[in-house]
C-alpha cells in the first residue's frame, strides 16, 4: 500500500487548474516563447519564411504552424547556437554526451535554474518526499542533468541530501547503511546494482532504510519495478525527462503511479506519428514532442523526442488536472526491424520478466552475418537455477525464446550466461549492441 497519501497543501497552483485556466496561461506562454525564439537566427529565419509573429499565435492550435525542432538542428547550431540568450546570461550549461556522433549543449539562465528546481520539486513531492526526509542521489554530477536537477529539486522540498553521484557502489551502500536516507535517486539498472552489491556485502537491501526510490533516465519496465521494489523494499516512482527541454522534471509519477504527470504549464506536449508526423490519439503510442514554455535560455520549439509513448487524458484521483504520459516504451532510434517486424528493448525485457530462473541482466546484441538479421539475447541465469546439466539449460532456452516470439514476435538466439557476467551500470545500461551498422 502506499502510504503517502495525496497532499494538496503540498501542490503548485499550477498543477490542478481547471483545463480551461492552464490551457490559457499556455497560450500566453507560446506567444512568449516564439517572441524569445525571434532572437534565435534558426528559428528567426523560418519565422520570417512562414510569416509566423507572437500575434498570430491565436490559439494552442496555431502551434502545429510551427517548425519541429530536431537533434540534428542542435547538432548544426553547435555548440550553443540556438541559445536565446547572450553568454553573459548563462548560469549554467548541461549537456548529453548522445551514444553517436556529437555532444549537445543546453544552457540556462537563472531563472531557468529556479524554474527547473521547482518541477524536480513537486515530483519528488508527488511521490511523498517531505522535507523531514533524507534523500541520496546517485545520479552522476555533471554535464549530465540527473545529478544537478535532482539535487536542486530536493533542496527546493527541503529535504537533506547526500550528494554520492554515481559509482563506488560499495560506497553506496555503506552511506545507506550509516546515514539512512529515506529516498533513493539513479537510473533503474544503477538501483539493481546497488541492491546486487549490498547482497555480495551480506547486506540484505530490505534492511536498508530506503522507502521512497524515483528512478528515470533510462527506459525500463512494470517487471523491473516489482523487481526492484521487492529486492529493496520500497516504493519505486518514475520520473521522465530530457536534456534538450530542460532535464528531470519534465515528468513525474504522482502516488497513484499510473502514468506521468506532465508539467504541462511549463511544457506543452504533442504525440506524433513519427512517419507522417501527424498527431495520433490520446492512448495510442506515438513520438512525444515538447515545446519549453518558460525556458529563457532554450525556447525549443516542438521538438522531437524520439521517445515512444502515450498520452493519457484521464482525470487523476491525486488532484493535478496535467495530461499524464505512460511509461516510455523505448526510442524510435532504439527500434530494432528484425526481418521487418518492429521490436522495442522493452519488449524483450518484458519477455526475459516472465521466464522464472532469470536474472535482470541481459543485453541484446543484433547482427546481419548473411542477408538476414539475427538477434542474440545474453541473458543471466539466476545461480540456483544455473546447472551444468544441458538439458535443463536448454529447456530455459526455449522457453525463453517462445516467451519473446509471443510479446515481441521475433525469434531470438538466446545464450544464458553464468550469474554476475554481463557488465552492471552505474547510470544508463546499454540494452542493445548493434553489430550492422546501419545507425549513422
Ligand atoms: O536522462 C534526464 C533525466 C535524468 C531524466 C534523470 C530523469 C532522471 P538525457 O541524458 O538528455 O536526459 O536523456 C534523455 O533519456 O529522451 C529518454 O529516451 C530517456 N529517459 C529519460 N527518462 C526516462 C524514463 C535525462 N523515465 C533521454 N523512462 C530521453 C524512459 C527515459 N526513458
Amino acid at each position: 500500500m502506499n502510504e503517502f497519501v495525496v497532499d494538496n497543501k503540498m501542490l503548485d497552483k499550477e498543477e490542478s487548474l481547471p483545463r480551461q485556466e492552464l490551457e490559457e496561461i499556455q497560450l500566453t506562454r507560446l506567444r512568449e516563447t516564439v517572441f524569445r525564439a525571434m532572437n534565435v537566427p534558426f528559428y528567426k529565419g523560418i519565422f520570417k519564411r512562414e510569416g509566423i509573429t507572437p500575434d498570430s499565435i491565436r490559439t494552442l492550435d496555431d502551434l502545429r504552424r510551427l517548425p519541429f525542432t530536431t537533434k540534428a538542428d542542435m547538432r548544426d547550431n553547435y555548440p550553443l547556437g540556438l541559445s536565446a540568450v547572450p553568454r553573459s546570461d548563462m548560469a549554467r550549461i548541461h549537456g548529453s554526451s548522445g551514444t553517436t556522433g556529437m555532444p549537445t549543449f543546453v544552457g540556462y539562465t537563472r531563472d531557468d535554474l529556479s524554474m527547473w528546481a521547482r518541477l524536480c520539486a513537486r515530483f519528488l513531492v508527488a511521490g511523498g518526499l517531505r522535507a523531514s526526509h533524507t534523500a541520496q542521489v546517485s545520479f552522476g554530477y555533471g554535464l549530465f542533468t540527473g545529478g544537478f536537477g535532482l539535487h536542486y529539486g530536493i533542496e527546493q522540498v527541503g529535504a537533506a541530501i547526500i550528494p554520492a553521484a554515481s559509482g563506488n557502489t560499495t560506497r553506496q551502500v555503506n552511506l545507506m547503511r550509516d546515514l539512512q536516507p529515506d529516498a533513493l535517486i539513479c537510473t533503474p539498472s544503477y538501483a539493481l546494482n546497488i541492491a546486487e552489491v549490498a547482497r555480495s556485502m551480506g547486506i540484505d537491501p530490505r534492511t536498508l532504510p530506503l522507502r521512497l526510490a524515483y528512478f528515470g533516465g533510462e527506459m525500463w519496465t512494470e517487471d523491473m519495478r516489482r523487481q526492484i521494489e521487492a529486492e529493496m523494499d520500497l516504493l519505486a516512482f518514475n520520473n521522465y525527462g530530457l536534456s534538450e527541454i530542460i532535464g528531470p522534471g519534465v515528468s513525474g509519477e504522482c502516488a497513484a503511479r499510473d502514468g506521468m504527470h506532465i508539467q504541462e504549464d511549463h511544457f506543452l506536449v504533442e504525440c506524433v506519428d513519427p512517419e507522417t508526423l501527424e498527431p495520433v490519439k490520446d492512448y495510442d503510442y506515438g513520438e512525444l514532442v515538447f515545446t519549453a514554455l518558460t525556458r529563457q535560455a532554450l525556447p525549443m520549439i516542438r521538438y522531437r523526442t524520439r521517445d515512444i509513448a502515450a498520452l493519457d487524458a484521464r482525470p487523476c484521483a491525486c488532484g493535478r488536472t496535467t495530461r499524464r504520459m505512460t511509461r516510455v516504451m523505448g526510442r524510435s532510434d532504439d527500434m530494432l526491424i528484425i526481418r521487418g517486424v518492429n521490436v522495442f528493448p522493452s519488449q524483450i525485457e518484458e519477455a526475459l520478466f516472465q521466464v522464472e530462473g532469470t536474472a535482470p541482466h541481459y543485453l541484446i546484441e543484433v547482427e546481419r552475418p548473411a542477408a538476414l538479421d539475427q538477434v542474440t539475447v545474453k541473458v543471466e541465469v539466476r545461480a540456483e537455477v544455473f546447472s551444468d546439466k544441458m538439458r535443463d539449460m536448454q529447456q530455459l532456452r526455449d522457453r525463453i525464446d517462445r516467451k519473446i516470439q509471443t510479446i515481441a514476435g521475433i525469434h531470438a538466439r538466446v545464450e544464458l550466461v553464468a550469474p554476475k557476467t554481463l557488465e552492471r551500470s552505474d547510470g544508463k545500461a546499454v540494452r542493445v549492441i548493434d553489430r550492422r551498422g546501419l545507425k549513422g
